[in-house]
């Protein structure tokens, strides 16, 4: 498969990956059990229409990048699941407009999601990986991890907070995408947290900004900037198909190789810029 021309691509991504939100009206969620439950505003009425966004990855080359107030200058700014900003400011903002959290994150007792302040900032959003292509009733009734009453807890516990869940198509119209567009065999896994979330993005904002998914000159094998755990796996991918969604980005980038060697910056144009 020959890979398409970064304009096309971006074509590609904006026509054929829906990024939607699960709403009340969708499938086995239009009962009494989650009218309460869902929000009944859009994501996109909920953050409105963005400037200039940043996507914060967690890699541990964030560590003394000092990019924190070019981070925070942003109008909005994306994290991942557990990812802080406190006692991080420095090297990487502390504004958070959106966290993307997996289902694992929500699920998992000792994740402390109902708990750790460190979510309640922002609009949440979590996901699932699904079967591939599977219909929004097949993956309600075998989520990858059960999070669904967690959810429902997180949401009686705070419920001024927006907190969506991604409609699992998403994955599946973004993974084929990537592997349309790789030479090799790509690992029928979902995408990364870390893809997805600049997928949202580029649906809300003008332009995207994203910071140490391609790696800079401080690339490292420590895991996250906020962790002592050492495994190359978190930059190169194991589960997740990183390596592919890198070169990708790598090829959307309209920044300079300057920028993702310093600064580890990738810049995108929204899908409302991209003329197709
Ligand atoms: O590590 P994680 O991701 O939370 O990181 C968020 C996103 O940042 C990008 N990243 C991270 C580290 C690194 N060295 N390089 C990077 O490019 C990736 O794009 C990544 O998606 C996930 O994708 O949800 C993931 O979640 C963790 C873990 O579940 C959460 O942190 C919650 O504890 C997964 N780790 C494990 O399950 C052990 C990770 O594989 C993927």
């Amino acid at each position: 498969a020959a890979k398409l021309s970064p304009e096309k691509l971006l074509c590609e991504l904006r026509d054929r990956v829906n990024v939607t939100m699960i709403q009340g009206s969708d499938g086995p969620f239009n009962t009494s059990a989650w009218q309460p439950f869902l929000p009944r505003k859009s994501l996109n009425e909920t953050v409105g229409r963005l400037g200039r966004c940043a996507v914060v990855s967690s890699a541990g080359s964030l560590k003394s990048s000092h990019l924190g107030p070019e981070i925070d200058s942003h109008d909005a700014v994306l994290r991942f699941n557990g990812a802080p900003t406190k006692g991080f400011h420095e090297d990487v903002g502390e504004k958070t407009t959106v966290r993307l959290v997996n289902s694992q994150l929500v699920t998992v007792e000792e994740q402390q999601f109902l708990t750790d302040a460190l979510y309640n900032t922002g609009t949440l959003i979590v996901w699932d990986p699904a079967p591939y292509h599977a219909d929004v009733g097949e993956w309600y009734r075998k989520p990858d991890y059960k999070f669904f009453e967690n959810y429902k807890r997180y949401r009686i516990k705070h419920p001024e907070q927006p907190f969506y869940i991604l409609n699992p198509k998403m994955q599946w119209q973004l993974w084929d995408i990537l592997q349309e567009n790789s030479l090799e065999h790509i690992q029928p896994n979902p995408p990364s947290s870390g893809m997805l979330g600049i997928v949202i993005m580029l649906s809300l904002c003008d332009e995207v900004h994203v910071y140490e998914f391609l790696p800079s000159k401080r690339q490292t094998d420590i895991c996250h900037y906020y962790q002592k755990f050492h495994d190359r796996a978190c930059t190169m991918g194991a589960y997740h198909p990183l390596l592919f969604e890198k070169n990708l980005v790598k090829h959307l980038n309209q920044g300079t190789d300057e920028d993702i060697y310093t600064h580890g910056k990738v810049t995108l144009p929204g899908f409302r810029n991209v003329h197709c």
